[in-house]
C-alpha cells in the first residue's frame, strides 16, 4: 500500500525484462508498437530515446508479465547502448530485417556486445531469440547466411523466428507466445515449430537471381 492508501500499482521495469537490439530501420520501435498496441504503426523517425513497456501478455489463458525494452539502432554496439539497458535482462531479441544483408552481418556484433555487458548482471538463464522480420519484402538474406549466424552466436535453433511485424500473419503473436512460455515460472509445453527452416537456402537465391537478371 502506498501513503495514500491506494494499493500501489507500480511494475518493477525488471519484471520478466526483454531487450531488443539490432540495426537502425530492422523494424524494433514497429516491434515495440505491436507489443504495446496491437497495431502497426509506421515509424518515420530513428529511435532517440529508451522506451519501455509493461504488459500482461495471455498465451492459452495463461497471463505471463513482461516488460518490453526498445532503444536506437543508431546507437551501434560499438558505442554508447548504456550497460544498465542489459541490467536484469532475461530475453534479448536480436533482429534483423530478411531485407538487409548487413543488419544480418552484425547481429553477431550485437550479439558480442550484451555478452560483455551481461556479465555478472544478468540472470542465468538469459534467453536468446534471432528474428528475421520484414518477411513481406523481397528477402536477400539466404536461410544458410542466417544459420552460420545462429551458431555463430550460440542461438538454438528452435529460436530463431522470421516475421512480418506489418502483416499481421500470426509470426508476431507465435513469437511472443513463445517467448512468454519461456519466461514463464509454469512449465508449459512450447510450440516445436521450427519457422526458420522455411526460408530459401543459397541455391533457391542463387535460381532467383538469375531468373531476375534474365528479366532484366
Ligand atoms: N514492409 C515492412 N516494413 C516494416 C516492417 N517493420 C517495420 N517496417 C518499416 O521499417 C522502417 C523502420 O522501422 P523501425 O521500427 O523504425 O526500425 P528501428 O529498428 O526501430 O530503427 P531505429 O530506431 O533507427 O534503430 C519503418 O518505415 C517501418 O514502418 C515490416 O514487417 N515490413
Ligand atoms: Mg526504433
Amino acid at each position: 500500500m502506498s501513503l495514500s492508501g491506494e494499493s500501489d500499482k507500480r511494475v518493477d521495469p525488471t519484471t520478466n525484462k526483454v531487450v531488443l537490439v539490432g540495426d537502425e530501420t530492422v523494424g524494433k520501435t514497429s516491434m515495440f508498437l505491436r507489443f504495446k498496441t496491437d497495431r502497426f504503426i509506421e515509424t518515420t523517425s530513428s529511435t532517440r530515446y529508451l522506451a519501455e513497456h509493461y504488459k500482461e501478455w495471455t498465451v492459452r489463458g495463461t497471463k505471463v508479465q513482461m516488460t518490453l525494452y526498445d532503444t536506437a539502432g543508431m546507437e551501434r554496439y560499438t558505442s554508447t547502448i548504456p550497460p544498465t539497458y542489459f541490467r536484469h535482462a532475461r530475453a534479448v531479441i536480436l533482429v534483423y530485417a530478411v531485407d538487409n544483408q548487413e543488419s544480418i552481418g552484425n547481429i553477431r556484433n550485437w550479439s558480442e556486445s550484451f555478452s560483455k555487458h551481461r556479465i555478472g548482471d544478468t540472470v542465468d538463464s538469459l534467453k536468446v531469440l534471432l528474428v528475421g522480420n520484414k518477411v513481406d519484402l523481397n528477402r536477400t538474406v539466404s536461410a544458410n547466411r542466417v544459420n552460420e549466424v545462429a551458431e555463430f552466436c550460440g542461438i538454438d535453433n528452435s529460436l530463431k523466428y522470421e516475421i512480418s511485424t506489418k502483416n499481421n500473419d500470426g509470426g508476431f503473436d507465435e513469437l511472443f507466445d513463445d517467448l512468454a512460455y519461456l519466461l514463464s515460472d509454469t512449465p508449459i509445453e512450447r510450440r516445436k515449430t521450427i519457422r526458420a527452416t522455411s526460408s530459401p537456402d543459397d541455391e533457391e537465391m542463387k535460381k532467383k537471381k538469375a531468373l531476375c537478371s534474365k528479366c532484366s
